[in-house]
């Protein structure tokens, strides 16, 4: 049996020594690990796993935290950012690699094309493994217009999961590519639709981006902009490479996972690393990465925003600094720090500019606490955001409940919520133990907090605020940095899923559990439900319209910032007969600084991960679109998907009926509230499933629940559903306050 290296073999061809490096080796394995070798060390021999095992020093072993098989490989005097093109998963260079391997002297050039060159700059220096060489497209005597591309034939087809772009080397930006399409090609003619779009950052720094396994020969990346903005008319490109997930694999036989599976379509890339993100009222998504596009810290004075506008597959990117503030990633609207403006949801995008942080529900308090907004008794027309705990900035411990109230931008003490009956036991103490609770606004002005600690908490916002004890999640410990999601806010049905008992260095579960609230103040029931069949940490948790909850990503040994240990394949959660369902694997580790949203048209995104500095291999400036399986025919054809024609108002209040009128017969409808998504929560996100009251033809009637802590106000998707489960796209409707 082959081995299966589903993860991190970092063999990567160094560009300026023009020979193969071994690097670091973390992988996960099955089958026989002995059995393959692996292309290590510069002195281009092939090792087996066996005696690289052998070889002393230069092998640390892993083996009390990574899976069996799993070590890493290191020279620790050989920084990792002077090698080129290194990669977490399989770093191949097709051209140079597997002429190695074959001790091929001669082997089949690779050759390249452009729509257009500059002498002395053509397309052949792209593939020419000289970083200080360069192809730019034709700008004297004439300029050639935009869109330009460059066209790679491998001159066989191989099984492949990425390209990497470097930019020109030599200090100028001058055609860094910044809108792109990357197509695949298996006879030059028939081209796919983009693998991959969106837009580059304007830097110098190698650009790795990886997409579902795909064939092709041919790799064209057409440049529709110029990264610096200028709307200036070239394109650059001092490297171009591709990437595979095993050589090996034969093109002509390759098929992808079973569409039952599902299936993760194109990548998206994005100028920022996105560590927090929103649903537009437009149906458009905001990313947020922190004062600079790869790094947060102690920066101060703007933060950087990219807006994915999915009708036209374009991605521009926006440093906001009018507002003053630094945000990081959780501050997002309404953070306490020092400075930060509670409207700094005020982007200056047209889209964005009217916007009050309580509709998007950007309520994420600073210092990673996270907050549940509440229908407010007093404020009617914007509710009040209760947070809690947040030692990670701005001191440690004592971070008792706070509530806001939008209408009067006044933040007030709850001494009574106090927070230490939600501390978690972690190694790394407090700064770790009140992070990323997960927070339910319920009936009666109730907030319900489910975890990560493994005692639940109901928190009583009224007066000076109290606490009561809701028990334990079953034998679950602390969960930290694991998902809830409530999938039926009728039933007050939430999912518990993963999380570890430290933050980090620390073994993830594969633990599920429902929680069901019944009374404000009572203990919830809950059942102990399947594991998942992978452990994980920083995972997201996605709610579907038809109530399944798709579980995204995560490490099942949490380490802020590093892809070990990733999982790749979705897992999906059926609430009508508690059970799992393995999905298919993601292109890239999503990990610490990751997320994941639903969109409007039942597709869901995951993206980002990372954060930590120029020319970190971790960041992860881009996220992938998946379509679950209910998108799809048996025979993996599209399948037809029920219409919303008509509905009776689009701003309604909780309690009123709604008509609804479709283009066919449907089964059922649900509303799911726009998520925002961070450290993975999102206590925005909630489902209600719509009970029709009576039916004329294609209009339904529906009654809303009648609390607001049901139904909270804000945007929610609405979405019909039809007898073989397919769901519409979504139309959106306001929630008003009641
Ligand atoms: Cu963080």
């Amino acid at each position: 049996m082959q081995i299966r290296v589903t993860y991190n073999v970092m063999l990567g061809y160094d560009n300026t020594e023009h020979r193969v490096v071994r690097l670091v080796v973390s992988c996960q394995t099955t089958g026989n690990l002995e059995s393959t070798s692996f292309v290590l060390g510069r002195s281009r021999s092939a090792f087996s796993a066996r005696s690289l095992k052998r070889r002393g020093t230069e092998l640390q072993h892993y083996s009390d935290t990574l899976p069996k098989g799993c070590f890493v490989v290191r020279r620790p005097t050989e920084p990792l950012q002077e090698i080129s093109f290194l990669s977490p998963l399989y770093y191949l260079d097709l051209q140079k690699i597997i002429s190695l391997l074959k001790n091929e002297a001669s082997p089949p050039r690779w050759t390249v094309t452009a729509d257009s060159f500059q002498p002395g700059n053509e397309a052949v220096k792209a593939i020419d493994g000289n970083i200080s060489t360069f192809w730019h497209s034709a700008y004297s005597p004439t300029i050639a217009p935009l869109p330009h591309y460059i066209q790679l034939d491998m001159k066989k087809s191989y099984v492949i999961n990425g390209v990497s772009y470097q930019p020109r080397q030599d200090g100028s930006l001058n055609g860094n590519i910044g809108q792109h399409t990357v197509t695949l090609s298996n006879d030059g003619t028939t081209w796919s639709s983009p693998v991959q779009f969106g837009t580059w950052l304007n830097d110098k720094v190698t650009k790795s981006t990886f997409f579902s396994n795909a064939t092709a020969r041919y790799v064209r990346i057409t440049a529709q902009t110029e990264a610096q903005g200028a709307n200036n008319p070239w394109s650059s490109m001092a490297e171009l490479n591709v990437y595979s997930p095993n050589i090996n694999l034969d093109a002509s036989t390759f098929q992808p996972p079973p569409i039952s599976q599902g299936r993760w379509d194109s990548t998206v890339v994005l100028p920022i690393v996105a560590a927090a993100g929103a649903l537009s009222a437009q149906g458009n998504l905001i990313f947020w990465s922190a004062f600079r596009p790869d790094l947060f810290g102690s920066g101060t004075g703007q933060t950087l925003t990219a807006l994915w506008t999915p009708s036209s597959q374009t991605v521009t990117q926006r440093t906001v600094t009018e507002t003053h503030p630094y945000m990081f990633i959780t501050d997002l609207s309404l953070g306490k720090r020092a400075n930060a403006s509670p409207k700094m949801t005020c982007f200056a995008q047209q889209e964005y500019k009217h916007v009050q942080p309580s509709e998007f529900g950007l309520d994420k308090r600073s210092a990673d606490g996270h907050p549940a907004r509440l229908p407010s008794e007093r404020d009617r027309s914007d509710g009040r955001i209760f947070t809690i705990g947040g030692s990670w900035s701005g001191g440690q411990g004592g971070k008792n409940g706070e509530i806001y109230s939008p209408a009067a931008n006044k933040w007030t003490s709850l001494p009574g919520a106090v927070v230490a009956p939600m501390l978690t036991a972690d190694a790394m103490g407090v700064y770790r133990a009140d992070n990323h609770a997960w927070l339910f606004a319920y009936k009666a002005n109730s907030v319900f907090q489910a975890g990560p600690s493994k005692n639940m908490n109901w928190y009583n916002v009224t007066g000076s605020g109290s606490y009561t004890s809701a028990g334990t999640r079953s034998a679950d410990g602390d969960a930290m940095c694991g998902n809830a999601v409530m999938f039926d806010a009728t039933t007050g049905s939430i999912l518990s899923a993963g999380g570890s008992p430290s933050y980090q260095d620390s073994n993830a579960t594969p633990n599920a559990h429902l929680i069901k609230l019944g009374n404000v103040g009572a203990a919830p029931t809950v059942t102990k439900l399947p594991n998942m069949a992978n452990a994980r940490a920083f995972a997201n948790g996605v709610v579907l319209p038809d109530g399944t909850v798709l579980i995204i990503g995560g490490q099942s040994y949490p380490i802020p910032f590093t892809d070990t240990t990733p999982v790749f394949p979705a897992e999906l959660f059926d609430p009508k007969t508690n059970t799992w369902r393995t999905l298919a694997s993601i292109a890239v580790p999503r990990t610490y600084h990751s997320i994941a949203l639903l969109l409007p048209d039942a597709t869901v995104v995951a993206g980002g991960g990372g954060l930590c500095g120029t020319g970190c291999m971790q960041n992860h400036f881009d996220l992938q679109v998946f379509s679950p399986p209910y998108l799809f025919n048996s025979d993996g054809t599209r399948a037809t998907r029920p219409a919303i024609t008509l509905v009776s108002a689009t701003q309604i209040r909780p309690g009123a009926s709604l008509t609804i009128t479709t283009a066919q017969s449907v089964a059922s409808f649900s509303l799911i509230r726009y998520g925002s998504a961070t450290h993975t929560v999102n206590t925005d996100q909630r489902r209600v499933p719509l009970s029709v009251t009576s039916v004329t033809g294609l209009a339904h009637v529906v009654n809303l629940p009648t609390d607001p802590g049901v139904l909270v106000p804000g945007y929610w998707m609405l979405f019909a559903i039809n007898s073989a489960g397919v769901p519409s796209v979504a139309t959106t409707i306001k929630i008003l306050a009641s």
